[in-house]
């Protein structure tokens, strides 16, 4: 199977994660930032990565491709009962809209921008937007180890976000203990290692 795909971005990560997860094997074909593959513009009508292809199928929306690898692996990655399961899913689509459109603005400014260039109020209001969705996170999670309970799809979908901010320096999540414990947790996982991104765009402007 391969995928094609960007190593920094969250939707990739959230798929080698769930692969890495899952035990299964991907052949991954870098797309280059603004300037996709031609084989992502064949093949995805909306341009975008990641992009499946296994044989005929190709596959272009992350939470397609994590649904179709985890049925490969047996269909236990979003949970046993289909309640879990809907529910699984429903913080998958929290992660991929709401906690990617909280980070987007400040991510974007750190990493495409020199120090003395980047839009403060953008930053700053960007940050405020992450603030609340790292509360409305945290209540979610609560006590729990992971955020369906059992670990799951999940927190192969929450982690790339959190891993993107703190690899830009937003740390604001450290100020909710259960979310730092729980990242924590994530990143002492093997599969943690094997899917992390090779680089991020612009870090050393960061
Ligand atoms: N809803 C899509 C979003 C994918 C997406 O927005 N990918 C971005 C990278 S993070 C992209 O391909 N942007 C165009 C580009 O990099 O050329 C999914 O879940 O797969």
């Amino acid at each position: 199977m391969q995928v094609f795909e960007r190593t920094d971005c969250p939707f990739c990560w959230k798929v080698r994660l769930a692969a890495a997860e899952l035990g299964v094997a991907l052949n991954l074909v870098a797309s280059q930032p603004g300037d996709p593959h031609p084989e992502v513009k064949r093949l995805s009508p909306t341009a975008t990565v990641p992009v499946l292809v296994d044989g005929p199928l190709a596959l272009w929306e992350s939470a397609v491709i994590c649904g179709y690898l985890d049925e490969l692996a047996g269909g236990r990655g979003y949970g046993r009962t289909p309640a879990d399961r809907a529910s699984v899913r429903l913080l998958e689509a929290y992660s991929d809209r709401l906690a990617a459109d909280g980070l987007r603005d400040a991510v974007f400014e750190l990493r495409s921008k020199a120090a003395d260039e980047r839009d403060a109020s953008r930053i700053e209001q960007g940050l405020v937007r992450w603030g609340d969705r790292l509360a409305d996170l945290a209540r979610r999670l609560g006590d729990k180890p992971w955020f369906a309970g059992d670990f799951s799809l999940a927190d192969c979908a929450l982690g790339p976000r959190f891993g993107v901010a703190e690899a830009y320096g937003i740390d604001a999540f450290r100020r909710h203990d259960n979310l730092g414990s729980w990242f924590e947790r994530l990143k002492a996982r093997p599969a943690w290692q094997q899917a992390y991104p090779k680089q991020f765009i612009g870090l050393q402007r960061a």
